[in-house]
């Protein structure tokens, strides 16, 4: 059985936000029909305390785009974005919502960001999102949203690494591209056997 998986579609990722993705508006109505196609409809929403480690604002002398090294590895650090409860946490007001039959919330902990769906940044604390899937038999996972280069691609490559056959809708999804990493998002996917799809082929 097939799902799609509707990444970060939040205002703080739309133009205008906190973490603009370019372009990031232009996939709402595309995703928008999309769900329309699919049975089963999953959101997952970054949603971070506000302080929260990930922001270059909760380290002295750091500007956003800066990494830092953390003991799960090297952190970007972004512009603050995503805080709980606030508008720029929500979902872009013309998203379809009203056929999620799940919603993950990632990046919740103050000291850990999570790009992944399934795993955060430390790469062993589950979100309960495979299970979710297991447990209803979904297989085949299709990814839509923001960012290709960052939440989509390492939801892409946790669901390879759990089995699962992964379709990521190229025309339906936007990126960030902080130093190349778009490119290098679509090289990691093909090699992880992601495979890609237009819209109109779904
Ligand atoms: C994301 C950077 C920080 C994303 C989330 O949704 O791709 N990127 N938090
Ligand atoms: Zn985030």
């Amino acid at each position: 059985m097939r799902a799609l998986i509707i990444v970060d579609m939040q205002n703080d990722f739309c133009p205008g936000g906190r973490l603009a993705v370019p372009g990031g508006d232009e996939i709402v109505q595309r995703i928008n029909k999309l769900t329309e196609c699919f049975e089963h409809v999953l959101l997952t929403q970054d949603w971070h305390p506000p302080g929260h480690l990930s922001f270059a604002s909760s380290h002295v002398g750091k500007t956003a785009f800066d990494t830092i090294e953390l003991d799960y590895g090297t952190q970007v650090l972004w512009p603050d974005h995503c805080v709980q409860d606030t508008p720029g946490a929500e979902f872009h007001p013309q998203l379809r919502v009203d056929k999620a039959e799940f919603i993950v919330q990632k990046g919740t902990r103050h000291g850990v960001d999570s790009y992944s769906a399934f795993f955060e940044n430390d790469k062993r604390t589950a979100t309960g999102l495979e299970k979710y899937l297991r447990e209803r038999g979904y297989g085949t996972l299709y990814l839509a949203g923001l960012a290709a280069d960052f939440c989509v691609k390492f939801s892409a490559l946790d669901a390879r690494l759990q089995g699962f056959d992964v379709v990521v809708i190229e025309d339906a999804v936007r990126g960030i591209d902080v130093q190349g990493s778009l490119d290098r998002a679509w090289e990691e996917m093909d090699a992880a056997g992601v495979r890609v799809a237009s819209a109109d082929e779904v």
